[in-house]
């Protein structure tokens, strides 16, 4: 049980891991092909290769260790019993819960967690709990459990993060976005709006490049000095 337990800790981190890096992009596009002329180019080339393929086998396993511990969330840590709150926390009997900061709890959530028929913000679902019977899963930490699922329904991942805005130039180093100093992690995928209002959806990427070294405002959460944004200038991710 022990070794799950590590196993399912480590398998945490390999979500953020693939939360951050997959939308990174881990690319070493900074490092350039060079070639004295004395076959340095072909070395290069196989140092690059080596370096992406390593690369690559890290996402694969963080990415494998991210879906077990997905499938084994329900099987974690778990309180049951009368939900309470008291001095801006919810408990289980006597197990103070982490739901999400004040963000998160205006939120509108996905899913009707008690069962009036109306989808409301994660402070109103809970509060409609309140006094029933619950099961939360999680995990525990520093004797608070970091909710994951309420009645077997997915709240979010066990995860303490913050909600922040900021507001700076956006910066390009080594192919990343910062703003204020912070890392922007951005998806890997096409944009779903004009982020650069040049009339063209591009990869979020290029939106990117569009709006470097303007100065923008970017919310999201933050996790070990990145931001993983929810919004850039008021425009949803
Ligand atoms: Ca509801
Ligand atoms: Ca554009």
């Amino acid at each position: 049980m022990k070794m799950k337990r590590y196993i399912l800790a480590v398998g945490l981190a390999a979500i953020i891991a693939v939360a951050v890096l997959a939308q990174a992009g881990i690319g070493i596009k900074s490092i350039g092909y060079g070639d004295d002329g004395n076959g340095n180019h072909e070395k290069w080339k196989r140092m690059v290769y080596r370096h992406e393929k390593m690369e690559h086998m890290k996402m694969m396993r963080a990415r494998n260790m991210a879906r077990i511990v997905h499938r084994n969330l329900l099987s974690m840590d778990r309180e049951e019993g009368a939900l309470y709150y008291s001095n801006g926390i919810f408990y289980v009997d006597d197990t103070p819960l982490y739901v999400g900061d004040t963000w998160w709890l205006n939120h509108t959530i996905r899913s009707d967690y008690d069962g009036d028929g109306n989808y409301e913000t994660v402070w109103n679902e809970l509060n409609g709990l309140i006094g029933s019977h619950v099961v939360v899963n999680g995990i525990y930490k520093n004797g608070t459990l970091v909710a994951s699922h309420i009645n077997g329904m997915f709240l979010r991942i066990p995860i303490m993060a913050t909600f922040i805005t900021i507001n700076g130039t956006l910066e390009k180093i080594n192919g990343s976005y910062f703003v204020d100093g912070y890392h922007i992690i951005i998806p890997n995928r096409i944009a779903r709006s004009d982020y650069d209002g040049d009339g063209v959806l591009e990869r979020m990427r290029v939106e990117m490049d569009g709006l470097v070294g303007q100065e923008v405002k970017i919310d999201g959460y933050i996790l070990n000095e990145n931001i993983k944004p929810l919004h850039i200038n008021g425009i949803a991710i």
